[in-house]
């Protein structure tokens, strides 16, 4: 059974990426649900990283998503920018290319030179829970009707993975053998969490050859509880290994690759990783005979998930104390201000 729900789906330079089923845990009985949520928060263990099969979301969703924010990108550049991100707080908006620099340094100075060297190459979109007092999703309705079924697609698409999100939280907390299932839901149930979605344009292959240390998402890892990531068959994205060298994690049609966030990993007292991860340009297999000087676009949509920002992020029961023999690591933060102190570094 075990071997059923669990493959491989990435392993090199001591990184193991699983391919875990959820199907089980969805319906199977309470042993498949525990064999899921044991392979689940392993994963988060060791590389922080797996990629999620039968999880529920139909792949016409998912198509149609794709669909809609390639429809949005390719609006004018004067409407993208009349729906302009405006702060840390609200991260709600159309990011234009070069404003946001992916980064591990909090150094705003350091980060604000590499922007200038090296920008990221790509534009983005970011949507929040809507009905936040003050902070209103910038819609791009007024427009079109176009604009209208956008915001539809991504309101339903919201809902639908932050009841995901709350799904692979109960796996988690029976794999912690936390005292119930449901102990996080008090944390996520509020979906205080960001829909991000993402084009890299196409580009000139001599921009990489030509620009060392160029990237199309700088290296980081993620701020919250976890990330859902949905990635088209371009490829590019890599995970940082044990040995420290990136090992591609190559798309495979219809799983999500989920990932745990500094916040998860913290509240884990560091139990559960947050793995540090970059875009790049694509493997170079299709380059040697497509006669292209160009890589073709790249669309990918990210689902960070974000503990309620009210919560009190504390050392969870069972990761620290006499039993097993490690102290508390760290204070406990507010959700929301830790968010809000992460977004401004990058910004
Ligand atoms: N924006 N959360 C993240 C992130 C960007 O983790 C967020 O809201 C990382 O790129
Ligand atoms: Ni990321």
């Amino acid at each position: 059974m075990a071997d059923k729900l669990a493959s491989t789906a990435v392993q090199k330079d001591d990184l193991v990426i699983p391919l875990i089923d959820f199907g089980p845990f969805l319906s199977g009985t309470p042993a498949d649900k525990h064999a899921v949520a044991v392979s689940i928060t392993n994963a988060f263990k060791t590389s922080g990283f797996f990629y999620l099969k039968n999880h529920g979301i139909p792949p016409s969703v998912v198509s149609e998503v794709f669909a809609s924010s390639a429809r949005f990108f390719a609006r004018l550049q004067a409407q993208k920018d009349s729906l302009g991100w405006t702060t840390p707080q609200s991260n709600r908006g159309y990011v234009a290319r070069g404003r946001e620099k992916l980064s591990q340094s909090d150094d705003i100075a350091g980060i604000s030179a590499m922007r200038a060297a090296i920008p990221d190459l790509k534009e983005t979109m970011e949507i929040g829970r809507e009905g936040v007092e003050g902070l209103p999703n910038r819609w791009p309705d007024h427009f079109d009707d176009e604009g209208k079924h956008f915001k539809k697609v991504m309101q339903d698409f919201f809902a639908t993975c932050r009841d995901l999100h709350m799904q692979i939280m109960h796996a988690m907390a029976l794999g912690l053998g936390l005292p119930d299932e449901h102990f996080f839901d008090e944390f996520t149930d509020g979906g205080d969490n960001n829909l991000r979605l993402l084009h890299y344009p196409p580009i000139p292959k001599a921009v990489f050859r030509d620009n060392p240390g160029q990237v199309r998402a700088g290296e980081h890892s993620d701020y919250g509880s976890l990330t859902l990531l949905f990635q088209d068959s371009r490829g590019g994205l890599q995970v940082r290994s044990p040995r420290d060298t990136f090992v591609d994690a190559t798309p495979i049609p219809d799983t999500i690759v989920v990932n745990a966030g500094d916040l998860l990993a913290r509240w884990s007292n560091d139990t559960i990783k947050s793995t540090r991860h970059r875009v790049v340009e694509p493997p170079s297999a299709p380059e040697e005979d497509d006669g292209s000087d160009m890589y073709p676009a790249r669309y990918s949509v990210a689902y960070f998930c974000n503990p309620n920002m009210d919560k009190l992020i504390e050392a969870l029961p069972g990761t620290y104390g006499e039993e097993v023999g490690v102290a508390k690591k760290y204070p406990g933060i507010n959700s929301g201000e830790y968010l809000v102190q992460r977004l401004t570094a990058t910004f």
